[in-house]
């Protein structure tokens, strides 16, 4: 298998990476440069048509686009240490985490990143007023987030998983656009410190 990969400040490729160092897993890998636009070439965009990183290739040619969906497949080939759950109750509290950073925080992160920051002022359609918006949207998601690890160490209960890494890579990108986590966000940040001294944070 061929993992196709863009490196930081990328945050769903870096998912992929903790994850599979998380795991032990060896993943062969080839860059995508997405200022050199090489995501949206011909040959890339024939493997994704979305036209965007991470993918992985399996060896009979197969891909897998999503990150979350590239995640759960490497799971499913090496299941231990779970990072998904394992019990029915933990597998739901680990996916409905997982949609919380998506939606909650991803989507107007996304919209700040896109509509406001330097590095994307080429793209067709910007609207900075829009994109300003989004700003204290991206911080009302950090305080929700920072409540929640009022009891639990971990995002989506006391073990660590995939839900953590959703998390840790978008808040590394937000503070990457300018608008991270709250400085009065003490649990968050305390979290923060402890997922980011683990080895697979140098992904
Ligand atoms: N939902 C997708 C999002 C993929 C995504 O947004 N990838 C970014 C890199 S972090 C990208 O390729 N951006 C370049 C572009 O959209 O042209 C996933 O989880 O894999």
């Amino acid at each position: 298998m061929l993992f196709y990969d863009s490196p930081n400040p990328a945050p769903n490729p870096r998912r992929v990476r903790i994850f599979a160092a998380e795991k032990g897993i060896d993943l062969p890998s080839k860059e995508v440069s997405i200022p050199q636009r090489e995501q949206k070439a011909p040959g890339y965009l024939a493997k994704n048509p979305r036209g965007q990183t991470p993918i992985l290739e399996l060896d009979d040619g197969t891909v897998i686009a999503e990150s979350v969906a590239i995640m759960r497949y490497l799971e499913a080939l090496h299941p231990e240490p779970a990072l998904f759950g394992k019990a029915p109750l933990e597998i739901a509290q680990v996916e409905m985490w997982n949609r919380r950073v998506e939606m909650i925080l991803m989507i107007p992160l996304s919209q700040v990143w896109v509509h406001t920051h330097a590095f994307t002022a080429a793209l067709p359609g910007r609207n900075q007023e829009w994109g300003e918006a989004n700003r204290p949207r991206v911080e009302a998601a950090f305080r929700f987030f920072d409540e929640s690890f009022a009891d639990r160490d971990f995002l989506a209960g006391p073990d660590y998983s995939v839900a953590d890494i959703l998390l840790q890579t978008t808040a590394d990108f937000a503070e990457f656009v300018g608008c991270g986590m709250p400085a009065d966000c003490e649990s968050l940040r305390a979290w923060h410190g402890s997922v980011s001294a683990r080895p697979s944070a140098q992904a």
